[in-house]
This record gives C-alpha cells, sequence and structure tokens, in this order.
C-alpha cells in the first residue's frame, strides 16, 4: 500500500521548504519510496479524523499500511529504519546517526525556532530589542559547536545519514536571517544537501503545491 503523507494545502512558508513536511518528503525521495499526499486546511488540520492520526493537529502524520505516525522525528525514523539508504548498517554508526537526529531535532531546533518566531511575531513587542541579542545568542552558540563537530567533513558523520537530512531541515529555518553568516562551513553544509537530487524533488513537489494554491508565481526561493 502507498505511503500517504499530510502537508499544508496553503503553506505559510510560501513554498520555501520551510513547513515540517518537508523533512518526510526529503527522507521519502531519499528512499526511493512512492508516496502520496493529502493535503489539508487549517480548519481540516482539528478535525476529528485529522487529530485521530496527529492528535496535536499539525502536519505531518504519515500513514505506512496498519501504521498511522506523527512528530517528524518519528517519521523520519521510522522510514530510515525500515529501508537501506539513511542510517548506516554498522550498529555504533547507526546510533550515532541517530544521536544527530535528535540533537538536531531537541538541542539545535529549539533556539532557532524561539529565535525565529520572535522576529516574525514579536518585533512590534516593547520587550523584543531587549530579548532578542540572548535569542540569538543561544543560537549562535549552537551554530559554532555545529561548526566546530563538522570540521572539513562532508557530513556530520561519515555518509549523509537520517541525522544529517533533520540538521538541514533545521538550519534552513535561518536562511532569511543573517544568522548563518557567520558560519560559511554551515552555508556549504546545507548547500552540499539542497544540491542532492532528493532534495531536490522534494522541494520542487512542495512549492508545486504552493504555486497551484497560491495561483501566481512565488519569488525565488530564499
Ligand atoms: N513536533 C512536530 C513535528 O515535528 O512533527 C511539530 C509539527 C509542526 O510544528 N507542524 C506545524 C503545524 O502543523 C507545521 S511545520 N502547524 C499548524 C498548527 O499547529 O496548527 C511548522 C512551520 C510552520 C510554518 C513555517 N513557515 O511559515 O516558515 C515553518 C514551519
Amino acid at each position: 500500500m502507498t505511503i500517504t503523507i499530510t502537508a499544508f494545502e496553503n503553506s505559510p512558508d510560501r513554498g520555501r521548504g520551510l513547513a515540517r513536511d518537508m523533512r518526510v518528503r526529503w527522507a521519502l525521495e531519499e528512499l526511493g519510496l512512492p508516496y502520496q499526499v493529502r493535503l489539508l486546511s487549517f480548519e481540516a488540520l482539528k478535525r476529528p479524523e485529522h487529530l485521530a492520526h496527529q492528535p496535536f493537529g499539525q502536519i505531518p502524520s504519515l500513514e505506512d499500511g496498519d501504521l498511522v505516525l506523527f512528530e517528524s522525528g518519528a517519521i523520519v525514523l521510522h522510514l530510515a529504519g525500515t529501508h537501506p539508504g539513511l542510517l548506516p548498517e554498522d550498529a555504533d554508526a547507526r546510533a550515532r546517526a541517530v544521536a544527530w537526529l535528535f540533537a538536531a531535532l531537541n538541542t539545535v531546533e529549539p533556539p532557532i525556532v524561539e529565535c525565529t518566531m520572535a522576529m516574525i511575531f514579536e518585533r512590534e513587542q516593547p520587550w523584543f530589542a531587549a530579548r532578542q541579542p540572548m535569542l540569538e545568542k543561544r543560537v549562535q552558540a549552537r551554530l559554532q559547536q555545529l561548526t566546530a563537530s563538522l570540521g572539513s567533513a562532508e557530513w556530520l558523520d561519515g555518509a549523509f545519514s537520517a541525522g544529517d537530512l533533520m540538521m538541514v531541515t533545521v538550519l534552513r529555518r535561518l536562511v532569511s536571517s543573517n544568522l548563518l553568516d557567520a558560519w560559511p562551513p554551515l552555508l556549504a553544509y546545507i548547500a552540499r544537501a539542497e544540491a542532492r537530487p532528493a532534495y531536490q524533488r522534494a522541494f520542487a513537489d512542495q512549492r508545486a503545491v504552493f504555486e497551484a494554491a497560491s495561483g501566481t508565481r512565488p519569488e525565488a526561493p530564499a
């Protein structure tokens, strides 16, 4: 049975591949798995049918045979664990790749999301100017540590893995800020990942959804 995932019918990211269906689409493309996408409006996200699949009324979710799954990290891990291509065979290397996936979600994503959400939603608030340097400093600390870990390597630990896939989707939240500018190795890391054919296919597919929904040609990707 074909895998089904859910995504926004009209994504607020304007087709920039920043919503979390992108990481699932990308994983599916890396693994060469066919899939279909159920597009949902914001209203549909909160209906009982979807809440039965995703208790928080969000995208993405996945249906894979009898399995219904939510949380993008769990979905990518499930796909990578059941098909070859995104996790090493060697048990220790596999554990390290999984650690990078968790690091992306638990250690790097939270300060990035907090900082970028403040930039979008709190710019006019009286506390913004006083608080933002602290949020940016937390992001910069993680970027510095990540740059040190990456060193001159192509990927975080050996071959490209689900850990890299997740880390790149997390870092891409910063592309429309200037916070990555001080870290050329991370910019090059993101560019290497974006050049992968599987990434390109996933990006084009989510972009096509946005273009169809908006009925206009959106601006070039950030
Ligand atoms: N922890 C969950 C996971 O990883 O699956 C989080 C899922 C999540 O945050 N989903 C968001 C959602 O469904 C979309 S991705 N939100 C609707 C709701 O909560 O009602 C987050 C997102 C949204 C928009 C942008 N953007 O515009 O750039 C980027 C990321």
